[in-house]
């Protein structure tokens, strides 16, 4: 299989790390993909232009973090991030809030990673403010117990989501939220969530 991904791309990043925590290195070739430029050659392996991507083996090609991970969890027949239709509410619950969070923050992120004269400051301050009450939302949800149980995509999208300031010095997420913080240094010690780190905006 091949995963097409940006160095950068919190999305592929879940991707990356839902590949290690199932021990998929092996059976995924991770591609760097050209994105967001015009005629990219990437465009005719993924017309949309986003990642991440998953080319499967059989030439089924799957975009979307969410199916693309649900896809590699179910690859060896023994799925560990499956919910359990009727008792799983919270842990999706929380995983959508997670993906929110994440939404606002890549909106913000992509408006930073135009050159500056043609950046919103209407849409960099509603980002900004928008990342302030989703940290203090979490501050109050962190101490849920999925969030301290068995690994699931609530935990890894949050993460990714709060690493997100590696490349957003404005992003400061740490400020008042000392159960977050606490948690996600936790979490960041997690060797998949090491070796999938973005490096910093160029
Ligand atoms: N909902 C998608 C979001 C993917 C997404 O927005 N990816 C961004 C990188 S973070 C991208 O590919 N941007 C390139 C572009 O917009 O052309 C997912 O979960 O996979």
């Amino acid at each position: 299989m091949k995963l097409y991904i940006t160095a950068g791309s919190p999305y592929a990043r879940i991707a990356r790390i839902v590949i290690l925590e199932k021990g998929l290195a092996q059976r995924v070739e991770i591609i760097l993909a050209p994105t967001r430029m015009t005629d990219s050659p990437y465009y005719k392996i993924n017309p949309s232009g986003r990642v991440p991507f998953l080319v499967c083996d059989n030439g089924i090609a799957l975009e979307e973090s969410a199916l693309i991970c649900a896809y590699m969890d179910h690859i060896d027949g023994q799925p560990i991030f499956d919910w359990r239709a009727d008792a799983d509410w919270p842990v999706r619950r929380l995983e959508a809030l997670a993906r929110s969070f994440m939404d606002g923050l890549a909106v913000w992120s992509r408006e930073l990673g135009r050159p500056a004269n043609e950046r919103s400051p209407t849409t960099l301050a509603h980002e900004a403010q928008r990342s302030v009450r989703m940290a203090d939302l979490w501050e109050s949800e962190i101490n849920h117990s999925a969030m301290h149980g068995p690994l699931n995509f609530a935990q890894i999208t949050l993460a990714c989501a709060l690493g997100m300031d590696a490349r957003n010095a404005n992003f400061k997420w740490r400020l008042g939220h000392p159960k977050l913080c606490a948690w996600f240094d936790a979490f960041a010690k997690r060797a998949s969530f090491v070796a999938t780190a973005a490096p910093p905006r160029a």
